[in-house]
């Protein structure tokens, strides 16, 4: 028999097996959502105002949880939180690079796309993944991951001359020098989703796709060097557009008085004019890059839509840490327990999340992949120590909770370890030092009362409840009994 009669006789075989329809039998559940999760990286809360597509397509049809933040505010111990639910305390990536964190810290064998895929779902990811990624093996695809299309460091911090392992296979975009707008990071990587999408979308089987632009990160290239350049570039045709802004100054900006802080911020100096100057520059650049961001966003949801997806998925837009531009004093970074670094934005548009609503209720990196389990219904494999945003966006309620904050590990000598809760902040640093903000009352954290008698009680109970929680697993990190207030 010739080979096109062997193929002809196998789909005769297999057409008398199959149902006669592709679709699902009468009475059974709802196809399963797609989700996509849009993080970029190193966004802070106040850069959304600029971002009008994610605004109209995103916040105003899906529910905005405003007060959310990271529990360790820098890149890796953070997307090591997305990958697995848990605290960096517990998958142990406390860091960017060996040996204490990177890529090859993580188990990746249990992580948010293996156990998607052994719930049917196809998986794909475009774009920045743990730091140090490639380095050792540059062709080497993550457990769980269908389609790859993840950027190899130290390339992933270049807006052009980036390389990409394609399914295997490496791809360079561009050189670092030369700014070809149809090689702009972010837009490549927008082609990747939408064509991924494009091709997914008409299978019966749902999607989870990671995108993961590096804006409005800064590029390494061009740390420290002429502060009239944008950095992060913006993509060509936004160049220039944000050139008006100025630098924000809430009240804690330049903190005058730092006699309440630890070392670390008391010995800053005051942010002299010619640090401003750098703060303004940074702060440009990141904006215009976002709106390539912004861009995506809308054509993202626009294939979505004409795919039929739309109203079926589940499209999740973060931030894996935030970013201090002279508050306190810090004139640009993380990682520090203020309020910049660690809140960053959270929007969930899709089924089951409230079109419009906002919820104050607190939430954090831990609960992103125990919501996406949720909505997909798909089991862990692993103890997760967050908890669903679902039934939060529907019922925000007022449960109180404590989400660890950490940094680590203890070998390094710096580190610190500590609780935000609705209206508390409270640290406890290497060397000694605390700190306690009433946010309620102090929500700028310019007065630290660690040391005032009236809030010794709350302090009290913060240190126990932190005694606890800082090396919790699973359940007992969802647990919290109220703290008292100011006697
Ligand atoms: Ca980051
Ligand atoms: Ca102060």
């Amino acid at each position: 028999m010739s080979r096109t009669r062997l193929m002809a006789a196998a789909l005769i075989v297999a057409a008398a097996v199959a149902p006669a329809s592709a679709g699902p039998p009468a009475g059974a559940a709802p196809a399963k959502p797609n989700v996509v999760v849009i993080m970029v990286d190193d966004m802070n809360l106040s850069a959304l105002e600029y971002l009008p597509n994610v605004r109209s397509l995103l916040a105003d049809q899906g529910t905005s949880f405003d007060n959310n933040v990271v529990s360790y505010s820098l890149c890796c111990p953070s997307r090591s939180t997305f990958l697995t639910g848990q605290y960096a305390h517990n998958h142990g990536v406390l860091g960017n690079a060996p040996p204490d964190g990177g890529f090859a810290k993580l188990r990746g064998e249990q992580t948010l796309p293996v156990w998607l895929r052994q719930a049917g779902y196809q998986t794909a990811h475009v774009g920045k993944y743990l730091n140090g990624y490639g380095t050792a093996n540059p062709t080497q695809v993550p457990p769980g991951w269908g389609e790859w299309y993840g950027s190899v460091d130290p390339s992933t911090y270049s807006m052009w001359g980036y390389t990409v392992n394609e399914n295997g296979r490496l791809h360079t975009y561009g050189s670092p020098a030369v700014e070809d707008p149809a090689l702009y990071q972010t837009d490549v990587y927008a082609g990747k989703a939408i064509d991924y999408i494009n091709r997914k979308a008409p299978a019966a089987q749902p999607f989870f796709l990671s995108f993961a632009p590096l804006a409005p990160h800064g590029e390494r290239a061009l740390d420290g060097v002429d502060l009239s350049k944008r950095n992060p570039r913006p993509a060509p045709r936004h160049r220039g557009d944000l050139d008006s802004v100025t630098v924000p100054k809430p009240p804690s900006y330049d903190e005058a008085d730092v006699s309440d802080k630890p070392p670390a911020v008391r010995n800053r100096p005051r942010i002299t004019p010619a640090a401003e100057q750098q703060i303004e520059a940074r702060l440009k650049g990141r904006l215009e890059s976002l709106l390539a961001v912004d861009d995506a966003v809308a054509r993202i949801v626009s294939t979505l839509r004409t795919a039929g997806e739309l109203e079926n998925t589940a499209i999740v837009f973060t931030s894996d840490n935030g970013w201090m531009q002279g508050e306190h004093r810090i004139v640009a970074g993380k990682i520090v327990p203020y309020e910049e670094s660690l809140r960053v934005p959270l929007i969930i548009r899709g089924p089951g999340f409230p079109a419009g609503k906002r919820v104050t209720t607190l939430a954090a990196n831990v609960d992103l992949a125990p919501t996406i389990l949720d909505v997909t219904d798909t089991p862990a494999g692993l103890t997760v120590d967050g908890r669903s945003l679902l039934p939060i966006a529907n019922d925000p309620g007022s449960f109180a909770r404590g989400i660890v904050i950490e940094t680590g590990p203890k070998e390094s000598g710096t580190w610190y370890a500590g609780l935000r809760t609705p209206r508390w902040t409270y640290v406890e640093h290497s060397g000694g030092a605390r700190e306690l903000y009433d946010l309620q009352l102090d929500p700028y954290q310019l007065n630290s009362v660690h040391n005032d008698p009236r809030y010794a009680a709350t302090r009290r109970a913060l240190a126990d409840r932190l005694a606890t929680l800082r090396t919790c697993s699973g359940d007992v990190c969802r647990q919290w009994t109220p703290v008292p207030g100011p006697q």
